[in-house]
């Protein structure tokens, strides 16, 4: 890649914002640019397959990305009244609408969470808007193609109640 091409894709990446909305002690927004600042975790190859038709759709090279839960700790979750926390769900919404859930226990209490990322890199090459950054994958699951959500936008918060 040449600097201009690279330098044109940070540009990018400092336009491509997720925001963090909902029961979150402060809401944010973050860019694809800051990520690069943050630790990265890196997934294995995997095939991509569809989880109601069992279709495979195709095999995905190593993901780059930031854990979700890393985003998460950023934003914060309220600590009052005790333990409600642990009654969050996260939604990750994309820009079409499609939308996927977390719990907070598995996000930090499995070992799910701990493969959840949101992805800016694919076999160490950036990955652009038009191939879906940024992707979110969560690297655990059987069926990967249902929470591999492609141009991911918001992260919502929401505590339950029954
Ligand atoms: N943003 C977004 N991501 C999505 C979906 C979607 O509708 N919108 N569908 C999911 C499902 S159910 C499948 S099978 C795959 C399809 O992957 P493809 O669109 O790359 O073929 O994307 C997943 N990620
Ligand atoms: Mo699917």
């Amino acid at each position: 890649m040449s600097d201009a091409n690279a330098q044109a894709l940070l540009v990018e990446d400092a336009k491509t914002v997720i925001s963090l909305e909902g029961d979150f002690l402060r809401p944010l927004t973050v860019d694809l640019a800051e990520f690069r600042q943050q630790p990265a975790v890196v997934s294995d190859p995997f095939d991509l397959r569809c989880y109601t038709t069992n279709r495979f759709i195709r095999s995905v090279d190593t993901y780059r990305g930031v854990l979700l839960k890393d985003l998460i700790l950023r934003a914060g979750l309220q600590p009052e009244p005790a333990g409600q926390f642990k009654r969050t769900v996260f939604i990750a919404v994309a820009q079409d609408g499609y939308a996927v859930i977390f719990s907070w226990h598995e996000l930090f209490n499995t070992p799910v969470g701990e493969r959840v990322i949101v992805v800016y890199e694919c076999g160490g090459r950036t990955i652009t808007s038009e191939e879906g950054a940024p992707i979110l994958f969560s690297g655990a699951d059987i069926l990967p193609a249902p929470r591999h959500v492609k141009r991911l936008a918001r992260i919502v918060a929401r505590v339950l109640t029954v």
